[in-house]
């Protein structure tokens, strides 16, 4: 029933267009690497069952081949508020211009990641969906919209399309062959997502000096005996626990007994309720499909109220900052059963950071910084449930479960002479000390040239010894530094990028790759804006000039972003 609660389908397929083929391309469209693990699991699936399967990236798919196509699977996520991610951006463009070309020989089904605190969750999917049925092909399963516990519902998605494909291509199931496959490939590790590796934190620390606003912590971790490697780029998943204050606040609200036997999964040991709540489910955020679970348990009418309006605004309004104890306080639902409450949590989701280090350099171990997230809102105290959990409550010799998340959308250039332009202003920066360990650790030639910036020079300049040493060294060519309140005016990064613009211009001229990691809604965007000054201004172009030049920039893999 949970899986079940978690999904939305839409109206089922018409009749599919009959052929007997073992062809399928499976598309995936990611910004943090869910959906791209997803499409190579059920890759590897259907190559078992003897279909010819290509997997590619939207961004390596080329658009016109799409007319070629029998059978195509797309899982693609959504990003920020609607937003199409990064490396689906050409291929979204073009299947919603008026060149898509007809596709009445086409069978697909869409597999769409989101998530339902958002407003226009799983929007992306929602549109690759609509705009191929409008194109004529027809649906082999339909659309599956998925929240942050996507695996369920996932599996349920692909055993429908499964079942279509191998009927409709007559049945023929191939023999599995993965012993034969895995022969000589390098042994991978058994962690994962789904079993998460308890890694030792050797080091944890406060990176900003007293009096700073910030509190960034690095941490390293051990991976020891687990057989997980990274590259840089890629980022580290961890499964954190909620507050324990908030979660015995919780229970005492409701007066319920902590040690309530749990069931979390079916056919699994239970645990008691406390437990639970501290590392199982979501309490912390309230979403729109939450509220009408509840409803549905209480027989409470101004809660009907809030979610039957005409336009959400006031839903969303009321959610905003707020979590399940305020709900329960504000339309008083104590008597709610504690089983039925866990039954319709979110489960905890892991909280993906982009990792520090590089495993060249560093092998068994990995370096993460968390920026701890507290803040006040509607009169309590909050905080971010992993950042906090680790700068509070995790000490050295402690464990934290982890996973490594593959992120291909933000690689080094392959070829280490390539020159490289970073931008991470406060915790942006972590991937690029991934980098730069990387890059020394290689030998690489290549230029670098990085922008960060921060509140305080003093406080908050995270790693300055290290910055400083690689300029010195020459694995870093050129550093600036945006220091946003040690002056009378912000000094942000995009302003040193524009300070520089004719050299910047000219690095990408001869074939820098730009790479943006940190905030997205305010700085990633402003970063955008000045590229696109720079190019105006420095290439002699055209605003619309300008804007191609960036999107061939982004098509070519030369513009990568890492935002959140
Ligand atoms: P501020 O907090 O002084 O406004 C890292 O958090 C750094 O990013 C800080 O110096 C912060 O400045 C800055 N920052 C805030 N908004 C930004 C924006 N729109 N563009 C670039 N940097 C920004």
């Amino acid at each position: 029933a949970e899986a079940g609660a978690a999904l939305q389908t839409v109206p089922a397929p018409q009749a599919l267009v009959p052929v007997a083929t073992k062809e399928i391309t499976v598309l995936y469209g990611t910004q943090t690497g869910n959906s791209q693990g997803l499409a190579e699991q059920f890759s590897q699936q259907l190559e078992e069952r003897a279909f010819d399967v290509k997997t590619s990236s939207m961004s390596d798919f080329k658009p016109r081949d799409l007319k070629k196509l029998s059978n195509l699977i797309i899982i693609v996520s959504t990003h920020g508020e609607g937003d199409p991610p990064d490396d689906t951006l050409q291929f979204h463009e073009f299947l919603k211009g008026k060149r898509a070309p007809k596709l009445e020989e086409l069978n697909y089904s869409v597999l769409a990641l989101g998530d339902s605190s958002y407003e226009f969750f799983c929007q992306t999917g929602k549109e690759f969906d609509e705009r191929l049925e409008e194109l004529g092909a027809s649906k082999l399963a339909p659309r599956v919209d998925c929240d942050l516990d996507f695996d369920e519902p996932a599996a349920e998605w692909f055993a429908a399309v499964l079942g279509k494909l191998e009927e409709q291509s007559g049945g023929a199931v191939g023999r599995p062959v993965v012993g034969e496959a895995n022969l000589g490939t390098p042994a991978i590790s058994s962690y994962s997502r789904t079993n998460p590796f308890q890694a030792e934190v050797l080091e944890n620390i406060n990176l900003n000096g007293r009096g700073s606003n910030k509190e960034n912590h690095h941490i390293e971790l051990s991976l020891e005996g687990s057989g997980l490697t990274f590259e840089p780029g890629d980022s580290i998943g961890i499964y954190p626990k909620n507050d324990p204050v908030l979660v015995d606040e919780l229970i005492a609200e409701f007066g319920w007994d902590p040690e309530t036997p749990i069931s979390i999964k079916a056919n699994e040991p239970e645990c008691s309720l406390r437990d639970a709540l501290l590392s199982h489910y979501e309490i912390t955020v309230v979403t729109k499909p939450l509220l009408q679970k509840i409803a549905e348990l209480t027989s409470n009418e101004e809660i009907k109220l809030l979610l039957e309006a005409e336009d959400d605004s006031e839903l969303r309004e009321y959610i905003y900052g707020r979590d399940l104890l305020d709900v329960i306080r504000n339309y008083s639902l104590q008597s709610i059963p504690a089983d039925k409450l866990t039954s319709i949590l979110r489960k905890m989701p892991a909280r993906l950071y982009s990792i520090a280090s590089s495993y060249q350099a560093n092998p068994d171990e990995v370096h993460l910084i968390i920026g701890t997230v507290r803040y006040e809102a509607h009169d309590r105290d909050r905080s971010g449930v992993c950042s906090v959990h680790v700068a509070d409550r995790i000490e050295t010799g402690e464990t934290l479960p982890i996973y490594v998340q593959k992120n291909n959308n933000f690689r080094l250039p392959e070829n280490p002479d390539t020159p490289i332009i970073m931008v991470g202003p406060g915790t942006g920066i972590a991937p690029f000390r991934s980098f730069m360990e990387e890059r020394e650790e290689i030998g690489a030639g290549g230029d670098s040239w990085l922008f960060f910036g921060d509140q305080h020079f003093v406080t908050d300049f995270l790693y300055q010894v290290e910055w400083q040493n690689w300029l010195k060294d020459g694995v870093l060519t050129k550093l600036d530094l945006a220091f946003s309140r040690d002056g009378d005016e912000k000094v942000y990064v995009q302003h040193r990028m524009k300070e520089n613009s004719k050299e910047f211009y000219d690095w990408l001229e001869r074939g820098a790759v730009l790479y943006i990691c940190g905030d997205e809604e305010h700085m990633a965007h402003d970063v955008h804006q000045t590229l696109l000054e720079i190019v105006e201004k420095e290439g002699g172009k055209t605003p619309e000039e300008a804007a191609e030049y960036v999107s061939n920039l982004q098509a070519e893999k030369r513009y990568l972003r890492d935002v959140y």
